[in-house]
């Protein structure tokens, strides 16, 4: 497309034209003006050089009229720049309400990715084309970065958080798939492929190997086997919230404030259940720090998230 004789990777996203308009629009400008002045700076000095017959008479001191336009044009243009960059960059880091969500984990040294339906696969992230895909992530170890130069999205994996990245691919094909940020010996091995499908393809490729247990059902059984049903099926006799609704609506807590239970929330409860306690519930839960994966949290979540 425009400007494809420059070096720059496939354009394989929606966000990938957005960023590159904006960079390309910024180089053009930062260009523009240093040429300017580069070449005004050249002429004077030959003009005024010492002992040419330039006319040195009348030299000007001070330009009302100058000033004004070169602070207000510059001023503008910056304003300008922050305001397209904003929307460009609010748009990254908001995924579309209907967004797929795939999850993926992040280790030394492969990603590790699992699918709705429950497929699962490494260092390979099969997607749709034109639907949004929102990436769920986290590490069991260090800190990565999940970077499709394709798409032009970048963003860091981190241990004991999660963190989101979304896209829309617009061309099937095989991208680069990098981890990008250092994160021990193998780091430069950490490398794997996006593969973008025709959404046919796509739900064919879903279809074939071997069928596993969809993210909510292999939630449920953890549910279940981890005793967390115990405590939270209505019929328990221990005074634990029944989880059905919670998800994404407010929850009070016990010291008088009010969150949002969202991955993260529910992710904390599990893991560090004194840290936000319900209001009106004893902090009876017990901890399961090390006894839950980060692929059977994502799932326990998953099937929480269906609770209705
Ligand atoms: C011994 C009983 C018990 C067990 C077992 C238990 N919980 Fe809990 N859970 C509680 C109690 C009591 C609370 C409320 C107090 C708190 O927030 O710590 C709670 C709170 C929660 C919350 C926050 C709910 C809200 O309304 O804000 C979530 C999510 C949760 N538990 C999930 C789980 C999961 C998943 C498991 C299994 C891995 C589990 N619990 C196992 C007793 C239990
Ligand atoms: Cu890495």
């Amino acid at each position: 497309m425009l400007l494809s004789f420059l070096p720059i990777p496939d354009q394989a996203s929606t966000q990938a034209v957005s960023v590159d308009t904006l960079f390309l629009v910024f180089t053009a400008l930062v260009v523009f003006f240093t040429v300017l002045v580069c070449v005004v700076l050249i002429i004077f000095s030959i003009k005024y050089t010492r002992g040419t017959k330039a006319d040195r008479s009348n030299p000007l001191d001070g330009s009302l009229k100058l000033e004004i336009m070169w602070s207000v044009i510059p001023l503008f243009l910056a304003i300008g720049a922050f305001g397209w960059a904003s929307h460009v960059y609010f748009e990254m880091v908001h995924p579309p309400a209907d967004a797929m969500e795939i999850h993926v984990v992040g280790r030394q040294w492969m990603w590790k990715i699992q699918h709705p339906t429950g497929q699962r696969e490494i260092n390979e992230l099969h997607v749709p084309v034109g639907r949004p895909v929102k990436l769920t992530m986290t590490s069991q170890d260090v800190i990565h970065s999940f970077f499709i130069p394709a798409f032009r999205v970048k963003q860091d994996v981190v241990p004991g958080t999660y963190s989101q990245l979304w896209f829309e691919a617009t061309k099937p094909g095989t991208y680069h798939l990098f981890c990008a940020e250092y994160c021990g010996t193998e780091h430069s091995r950490m490398i794997g492929s996006v593969v973008v499908m025709e959404p046919q393809a796509y739900e064919e490729w879903l279809q074939s190997g071997t069928t596993s247990e969809s993210m909510v059902a292999a939630g449920e059984r953890l549910f279940r086997d981890k005793g967390c049903s115990g405590c939270h099926a209505g019929t328990s006799s221990v005074r634990a919230p029944i989880l059905n609704g919670v998800y994404g609506g407010p929850v009070p807590l016990d010291d008088g404030s009010v969150v949002t239970a969202d991955d993260m929330y529910m992710r904390d409860s599990i893991l560090l259940p004194k840290k936000q306690v319900a209001a009106g519930f004893k902090p009876i839960m017990p901890t399961y720090q090390g006894q839950l994966s980060e692929e059977e949290l994502f799932q326990l979540i998953a099937y929480i998230k269906t609770l209705k």
